[in-house]
């Protein structure tokens, strides 16, 4: 090794030395931890799917359907009956590992990349119990500690709420949601002492049946690049933010009225997101009587920190969360209350329809375990200070393989003006902006590319034709209005476009949904007008739903 590194004449200690250190980083960054499985004796494996769910071009629905604790199973290990799923007989969900696969018509399973279709969410509910596992792209591996499981009927009913994201407008696809699960019969030796959890459901907006919320770049108010929902919300309606007041949820608190012992947690977010956080509040000796009223009655009991494989940092799906640990169980007591927020990383883009949620298993107290986070202050702090531990490695399907790439399309900005706009505006038909549109394909033709003019102070009115009104949910596709960063001209994925532009424009999705989940996802209308353009220049927008949908704009003194 020569002694210049990085243009810079060292000595040959130092080069060293700096070679040892950047050699000690990539190999720390490799060694990342996996939570591993409770290998019982009495446990088998099985794989689960739904029947098959068509996928509409560029479809964004958030659905509803039954399924049951394992439809299609299949035996992949263990020495119990090849399915226990077709008998009330009961049994323990001691892991559940959730995943889509597109079937092929060649009959082949295939998982999809996340910038192609996109398993946005998928909830499994109880239908007397709520919501229990779930899952986001990151497709996190809910996997209880020893001694703990869910308990169900083989042949449970369960309903599924999913949204599955197609990125794109092809036709004719099929997938299956798929988990796999580890089940330990509940008449077995290890079932006859397993205890039983409940999943207590932890979200920070979940007012609305599509429980988000959106993180802006103007929101960071403190300037530390983040935010927080929903302790960074302001109180005063004139500051940017405020408008999120709507979306902050009794959903994301928790005040227990009875003992209990928490034993396994992990969150989920979207791109942008950096960690989900728990922490509790009891009353103290102090005059007020509410729990939290002095910063020494809260207390923090989990951060489930995002860990991103992503080069360029927490801008796509290519993630994984970080759960508790084996040996993770803190005891409550009834009265306590549990409260959850989600950090945003705001610095490089906004994001639109955020989530932050953290699902716990809960179970009853007794656990000799358990730490109290008062009472065991410095074992809990401990614990909390050793932090989370990964459920899976990096998915190949999550990397952003397109994102960014040279189409070799020219910039906006050094196009010729195209037309004036008409008062009509820019409609959208056929998954294509008009005029000013152009798709993130090599080989557009430029003569479509060039700017429409308007003048300084105009609105652009924006008609989504591909939403009609009073049309089927699955024959319509919602498009939004995004801004992003001119030239906006690179190949498509999860983190580019970035909505950021020079200023925020985001219109939501617009369109007609009216399914019980779909309508708190479009906006009831496929017109969206921007706010007044004030300074001349070139703009460039993008559909956050479809992002090689792409438009630019020019605006005149
Ligand atoms: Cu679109």
């Amino acid at each position: 090794v020569g002694n210049r590194v990085l243009g810079i004449r060292l000595s040959g200690t130092i080069a060293l030395a700096l070679i040892a250190m950047l050699s000690f980083a990539s190999a720390a960054s490799a060694k990342d931890e996996y939570l591993q499985a409770v290998k019982y004796p009495d446990r088998s494996v099985y794989s689960c799917r739904t029947d098959a769910i068509p996928i509409y071009p560029g479809q964004n629905m958030n659905l509803f359907g039954a399924t049951s604790t394992c439809p299609h199973a299949k035996k992949l290990a263990g020495s119990g009956p090849d399915n226990p799923f077709n008998s009330s007989a009961q049994g323990f969900v001691t892991r559940f590992k959730p995943s889509m696969v597109e079937l092929k018509p060649s009959g082949k399973l295939v998982t999809p990349s996340v910038w192609d279709l996109h398993l946005h969410h998928v909830v499994w509910l109880r239908p007397n119990g709520g919501p229990t596992f779930a899952s986001g792209e990151e497709k996190t591996i809910a996997s209880m500690p020893e001694g703990y499981g869910l308990k169900v009927a083989g042949n449970g009913n369960w309903l599924l709420n999913y949204m599955i994201h197609s990125l794109n407008a092809s036709k004719g696809r099929q997938v299956y949601i798929t988990w796999q699960i580890d089940w330990v019969p509940a008449s077995s030796p290890t079932g006859a002492t397993m205890k039983d959890t409940t999943v207590q459901w932890m979200d920070v907006a979940g007012k609305h049946v599509y429980p988000v919320f959106d993180a802006r770049r103007d929101y960071d108010l403190d300037g530390d690049g983040n935010f927080t929902f929903p302790d960074d919300v302001p109180t005063d309606p004139d500051l940017p933010g405020y408008q999120e007041r709507e979306n902050i949820s009794q959903t994301g608190n928790w005040t227990l009225n009875q003992d209990r012992t928490l034993v396994f947690a992990s969150g989920h977010l979207h791109p942008g997101g950096k960690h989900v956080d728990i922490d509790v509040s009891r009353d103290g000796p102090d005059a007020g009587t509410v729990p939290g009223d002095t910063p020494s009655e809260t207390k923090p009991i989990f951060t489930s920190r995002a860990r991103y494989y992503e080069p360029a940092g927490p801008i796509s799906w290519d993630v994984a969360m970080k759960a508790t640990r084996r040996d993770w169980r803190i005891a409550l007591k009834a009265g306590d209350k549990v409260t959850t927020h989600v950090t945003y990383n705001v610095s490089k883009s906004s994001w639109y329809e955020s989530m932050g949620i953290m699902p716990l298993a809960v179970s009853a107290p007794g656990d000799p375990a358990a730490k109290d986070p008062f009472d065991d202050a410095a074992d809990v702090k401990a614990m909390y200070d050793e932090g989370g531990i990964l459920t899976h490695g990096r998915l190949k399907e999550n990397i952003d393989s397109h994102a960014r790439d040279d189409l070799n399309l020219p910039n906006p900005k050094n196009l010729k003006s195209g037309n004036k706009l008409p008062k009509s505006g820019i409609k959208i038909k056929g998954f294509l902006f008009d005029p000013g549109g152009f798709s993130a394909v090599k080989s557009f033709p430029t003569k479509l590319m060039h700017p429409p003019v308007i003048h300084t102070g105009d609105t652009v009115k924006f008609t989504n034709e591909d939403a009609l009104p009073n049309t089927p949910d699955s024959s319509q596709a919602w498009h939004s209005i995004t801004s992003c960063r001119v030239p906006c001209n690179r190949g498509s994925g999860i983190g580019y476009p970035l909505a950021a532009g020079q200023l925020d424009v985001d219109s939501g999705q617009l369109g007609y949904g009216t399914g019980l989940g779909d309508s708190g996802v479009t906006t009831g209308s496929n017109v969206y007008v921007t706010p007044p353009y004030t300074k001349p220049g070139t703009y460039t927008y993008f559909c956050r739903i479809h992002p090689f949908m792409r438009g630019s704009l020019r605006v005149k003194k």
